[in-house]
């Protein structure tokens, strides 16, 4: 039967891709998505091993049904892949505070209460593979990324440390840090823009749009080729903690850490 994945947001997107080629690699996979029928649309007919679920991540009860409906028909979960996320693309001030706190609910809150109804059964078996689709954004922020990063660098904060509450139970994490990939991610059905004007920062907001319309369709990344590698990296007895994936996503990481290094250096007290 191979290993047993569930994986979150799977209708579309980097999901989809992950859940078709764990399929391909002849594991069993529950995919969830808020819309059942999008998943079936895009998975087509019914394989024995896919089984798909309803899962909406804000809503905790959801999650832990899932997770208990998927030990239930398949006895385990070996990898969960949480994948289900979006981005608030646009500068602070223009996002109301609803929309900020929509971020965490998804984007951090959602991701911790697919983790929790996960863990148990991982905990219990002393093994099993928690998948986080963090973000490049979740190392480095910039103009018009700050409300996504804020969510992003929560969710590594949040997981480099439970990790390794995890580790010593069997539970192996791995943080997954994109650069841009062509998914939806970047278009009006998943993005959301801020909705307030501020004459401030009206030049600075339309050069960032334009550069997130530019890039949409565009993007460098292959989530196919970034599917492929999450599938290897589990089969793996010892995955490392962190892919960093993409060039785009190698450089601004890279020239983080530099500009890290230096700053520590530049910190030492006289
Ligand atoms: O985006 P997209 P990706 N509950 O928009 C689902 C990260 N990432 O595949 O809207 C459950 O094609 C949504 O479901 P629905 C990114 O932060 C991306 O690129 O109902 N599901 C869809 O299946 C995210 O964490 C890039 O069809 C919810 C999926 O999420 C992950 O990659 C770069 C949901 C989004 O599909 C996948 O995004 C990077 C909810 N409440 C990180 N809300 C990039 N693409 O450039 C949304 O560094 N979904």
């Amino acid at each position: 039967m191979g290993k047993v994945w569930l994986v979150t947001g799977a209708s579309r997107g980097l999901g989809y891709e992950i859940a078709r080629a764990a399929l391909a690699a002849g594991e069993t996979v529950v995919a969830t998505a808020r819309s059942v029928e999008a998943a079936r649309d895009a998975f087509g007919s019914d394989q024995d091993r896919l089984h798909v679920l309803p899962l909406d991540i804000t809503d905790s009860g959801a999650a832990k049904a899932a997770a208990d409906k998927t030990v239930e028909r398949f006895g385990t979960i070996d990898v969960l892949v949480n994948n289900a996320g979006y981005a608030e693309l646009g500068f602070f001030e223009t996002f109301t505070d609803a929309a900020v706190r929509h971020q965490f609910e998804v984007n951090l809150f959602g991701t911790m209460n697919v983790a929790r109804a996960v863990t148990p059964h991982m905990r219990a078996r002393r093994s099993g593979l928690i998948v986080t689709i963090s973000s490049v954004s979740g190392l480095v922020s910039n103009a018009g990324g700050a409300v996504y990063s804020a969510s992003k660098f929560a969710i590594e904060g949040w997981m480099e440390g439970f990790a390794q509450e995890l580790a010593p139970l069997g539970v192996r994490s791995l943080l997954v840090e994109p650069g841009m990939l062509r998914t939806d991610f970047m278009d009006g059905k998943s993005a959301g823009f801020g909705s307030i004007d501020i004459p401030d920062y009206a030049e600075a907001v339309a050069q960032y749009r334009s550069f997130v319309y530019g890039a949409n369709g565009n993007q460098p990344g292959d989530p196919k080729l970034l599917a492929a590698r999450i599938v290897a990296l589990a089969s793996q007895g010892d995955p490392p903690s962190r892919l960093v994936f993409g060039d785009d996503a190698r450089r601004w990481a890279s020239a983080k850490a530099d500009q890290l290094r230096a700053e520590i250096t530049q910190s030492v007290d006289h």
